[in-house]
């Protein structure tokens, strides 16, 4: 009998990823998604046929637990979350009934159906925050500075809480961020590689952006997903940090993205700010040696390839478009 994985967020960057690596281990794929007007399935539409979606919302209890009882999932991926940080500052409520309570809502519906069900959170290096050592581990103290982060920091509390109250195989990937040719255009890696390639295709001149000092620890989503995976075939649920080591700001993202396409990024960069966050986290780090003794995992895409890989592809993107217009 194949498992049967419920994947949360699976129209999203890190579910589309993981849905592949599932499928590849033989799995059967569940993917919760929520109704929306217009279909959105885009990172997933080349694995559409090989994967069960089903309706259910975070912010609908009752939802998950009818997934639960009629899909009959072994393990739970939940990834699915108000994930932008600028949108947190401005809808503080929503992202904590989601990306917080969320949590909760789907850890009772597993308490409630079927209490063998191992459980994933995705937890996140902005609960780090204003950090208080570098580099960041499992045991450096969360201070948040978003209500993004704040939410996070719930939801990863919560998925500690129910394993201690309940006995629950639960556990929490401390993720840095990570980022692939599926980021959404929001968030600042994506944002770069597109407009770099639209610069150099000559369809826009400039680039406006917030902080180029904030420094971040980058890899790529799908070598990520994979520590994810390995967490939930331990015996004994654990929190990991995932990471490269590595940090880089916001600047050097930029200066590699226009150097891969020989341009100069101080000819087209702007800093706006509409850009900037009531709240910064300036610098994060993180050491994932525990995740590597315990796991076997370890990044394999450094910064640089990263970077070429995500203009690459969105050059590839644009050209298509245009190839199609011809
Ligand atoms: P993403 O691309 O923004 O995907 C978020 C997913 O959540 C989408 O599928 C979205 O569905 C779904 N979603 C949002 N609200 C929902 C709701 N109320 N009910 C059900 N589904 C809902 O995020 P990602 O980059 O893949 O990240 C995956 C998870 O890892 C998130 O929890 C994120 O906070 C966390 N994380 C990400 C990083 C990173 O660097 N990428 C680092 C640490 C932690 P729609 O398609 O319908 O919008
Ligand atoms: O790409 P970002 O929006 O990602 P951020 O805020 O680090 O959050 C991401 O990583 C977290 C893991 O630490 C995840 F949990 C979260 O879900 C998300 O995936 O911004 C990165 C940095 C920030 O310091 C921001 O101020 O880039 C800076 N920045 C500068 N200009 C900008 C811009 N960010 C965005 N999105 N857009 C700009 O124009």
């Amino acid at each position: 009998m194949n498992k049967r994985v419920l994947i949360t967020g699976i129209t999203g960057q890190d579910g589309s990823y993981l849905a592949e690596l599932l499928l590849t281990k033989g799995c059967d794929v569940i993917g919760m998604v929520r109704r929306s007007s217009t279909v959105n399935f885009e990172r997933i539409a080349h694995i559409q046929d090989q994967v069960k979606l089903v309706s259910g919302d975070l912010l609908d209890e009752a939802s998950m637990i009818e997934i639960l009882r009629t899909h009959q999932p072994h393990e739970i991926y939940n990834l699915a979350a108000q994930s932008f940080v600028q949108t947190s500052f401005r809808q503080p409520v929503l992202t904590g009934e989601t990306t917080a309570l969320g949590v909760t809502r789907l850890l009772d519906a597993i308490r409630l159906v079927d209490p063998e069900i191992r459980f994933y959170q995705a937890s996140s290096s902005e609960m780090f925050g204003k950090v208080s050592e570098v580099p960041q581990t499992e045991t450096t103290p969360f201070y948040p500075r978003s209500p993004y982060g704040v939410a996070k920091v719930y939801g990863h509390w919560i998925t500690v809480n129910y394993r201690e109250s309940y006995d629950l195989h639960t556990t929490s990937g401390i993720l840095f961020n990570h980022e692939s040719p599926r980021r959404g255009m929001e968030f600042v890696t994506r944002k770069i590689s597109h407009a770099v390639a639209q610069i150099k295709l000559g369809q826009a001149t400039e680039l406006r952006l917030g902080n180029l000092d904030a420094k971040r620890d980058w890899g790529f989503a799908a070598d990520y997903v994979d520590a994810m995976w390995r967490m939930l075939q331990q015996d004994e649920p654990k929190d990991y940090v995932i990471c490269t080591g590595e940090t880089h700001s916001v600047r050097e993202f930029c200066q590699h993205a226009f150097d891969h396409v020989g341009l100069s990024w101080q000819d087209h960069v702007v800093v706006d700010e509409t850009f900037m966050r009531p709240a910064e986290v300036d610098l994060l780090v993180g050491d994932s040696q525990q995740a590597e003794n315990d796991l076997g995992w370890k990044p394999e895409t450094p910064f640089a390839d990263l970077v070429k890989l995500m203009v690459d592809a969105d050059l590839d993107l644009l050209q298509g478009r245009l190839r199609s217009l011809a």
